[in-house]
C-alpha cells in the first residue's frame, strides 16, 4: 500500500485527495499540504489524515512514499525537484511546468536520478472515447491523420488567467493528446488574431484565440480556443484520415422533453471536472498498477516538456503573423 501525501488543497486537489483517500485500490492518503494553512486544515480534517506545515515538510517526511502534486502551476517545478531529490514517485497535475527552463531542469533531474519518478496528469488520454480514437489510429483501419480539428470551450477561469495560460494551461490539453493520438511531435505553430467576444470584454484575457501547428510529417491541427463566457464546457476532436476519420462524441446526458417549453434538450456541462470525472479513476488505477510494477509508463516528464515547448513557441507567435518552428532538445534514452 502507497502512502501519499498531496500538496495543495485548491479545487482538484480536494476532489483527488478525496479519490485517492477513498476511491482507488492500492493507495492511502496520509496527508495534505497548502500555502494557506486552513486550506490544508479543512482538507486533513474532512479526509482524516494529517496537514503538514509545508509542502516541503510533506515531501520529506518519512510516512509519505509517494508525492501528489495540485497546487497552481507556478509552484509545480520546485515541488517536482524535491521529490525527485528524495527519490520519491510523483504524480505532477498538468502542466508539468509553465516555462521551458524549468520543465528542462525536471528532465536533468529525473535523468541524473536514472528512473522514471514523474508522470504528468493529462487525463485525456485515459477517456474511454480518446482511448478508442488512438485504438482506431493504431489498428490503421482509417489511415494517418492528416488534419484535427480540435475546439475547447470554457464557461469561466480563475481571476489570474490570462492570454497566455490559453496556451500553456488549458489548451496544452489539446497539444498533449494530439501528439499522443498521432504519435508525433509538432515542428511549427502560429496563433492567429480573431474577432474578439463581446461576452469577454471586461476580462484580462484574449477571447477567442485560434491555434495552427504542423506536426513533423506534416498533418496539420486547428484549435478553436474559448477562455471563458462560453455557453458550456466543451471539448472536441474531428481527425481527417487517409481512408476515413474519426470524431469524438460528446458525453452522453439524459434526453428531456418539456410539457412548459415544448422542447426536447440535452444538457450541456458546465465544468470540466465533471466532463473528465470518467478519467481520473482510470488515470489513477493505470498509475498505481505502473507504481506496483516499480515501472512507470503513463504521460512523462518528455511528454510534459514536449507540450511546453509547442505552448512557448505558440505565446511567442502571437503577434507576429507567422509560423514559428518549435525546436526541440534531443530526447534522453530514459524516454525512448
Ligand atoms: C484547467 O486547468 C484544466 O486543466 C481543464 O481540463 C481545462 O479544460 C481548463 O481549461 C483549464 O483551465
Amino acid at each position: 500500500m502507497f502512502r501519499i501525501g498531496l500538496i495543495g488543497c485548491g479545487a482538484i486537489g480536494r476532489q483527488h485527495a478525496y479519490r485517492l483517500r477513498w476511491e482507488t485500490g492500492g493507495v492511502t492518503l496520509v496527508g495534505v499540504a497548502d500555502f494557506v494553512a486552513e486550506a490544508a486544515e479543512q482538507t486533513a480534517a474532512a479526509l482524516g489524515v494529517r496537514a503538514f506545515a509545508t509542502g516541503e515538510e510533506l515531501i520529506a517526511s518519512p510516512e509519505v512514499d509517494v508525492v501528489f502534486i495540485t497546487t497552481p502551476d507556478a509552484f509545480h517545478a520546485n515541488y517536482v525537484l524535491a521529490a525527485i531529490e528524495a527519490g520519491k514517485y510523483c504524480f505532477c497535475e498538468k502542466p508539468l511546468a509553465p516555462t521551458v527552463e524549468e520543465c528542462l531542469q525536471i528532465m536533468e533531474a529525473e535523468v541524473r536520478y536514472g528512473k522514471r519518478l514523474v508522470q504528468v496528469g493529462y487525463m485525456r488520454r485515459f477517456d474511454k472515447d480518446y482511448m478508442e480514437m488512438k485504438r482506431i489510429l493504431d489498428s490503421g483501419a482509417v489511415g494517418r491523420p492528416l488534419i484535427l480539428h480540435m475546439a475547447h470551450r470554457n464557461v469561466s477561469q480563475p481571476d489570474w488567467f490570462r492570454t497566455e495560460m490559453a496556451v500553456s494551461n488549458s489548451a496544452i490539453h489539446e497539444i498533449d493528446i494530439c501528439r499522443y493520438l498521432t504519435g508525433e511531435e509538432f515542428v511549427s505553430g502560429q496563433v492567429l488574431k480573431v474577432r474578439q467576444s463581446t461576452e469577454s470584454a471586461d476580462k484580462p484575457y484574449e477571447n477567442p484565440q485560434i491555434f495552427l501547428l504542423e506536426t513533423e510529417s506534416g498533418a496539420r491541427l486547428d484549435i478553436e480556443y474559448q477562455c471563458g463566457e462560453c455557453y458550456g464546457y466543451e471539448v472536441e476532436c474531428r481527425i481527417v484520415c487517409d481512408k476515413g476519420m474519426l470524431e469524438l462524441p460528446q458525453p452522453a446526458t439524459v434526453i428531456q422533453r418539456s410539457k412548459a417549453t415544448h422542447s426536447r434538450s440535452t444538457e450541456i456541462m458546465q465544468d470540466w471536472s465533471i466532463r473528465f470525472v470518467d478519467a481520473y479513476p482510470v488515470e489513477f488505477a493505470a498509475w498505481v498498477r505502473d507504481l506496483q510494477n516499480d515501472c512507470l509508463t503513463g504521460p512523462s516528464v518528455w511528454d510534459g516538456y514536449a507540450a511546453c515547448q509547442v505552448a512557448d513557441s505558440l505565446n511567442k507567435s502571437r503577434g507576429t503573423g507567422r509560423f514559428l518552428p518549435i525546436e526541440m532538445v534531443e530526447k534522453p534514452e530514459l524516454y525512448r
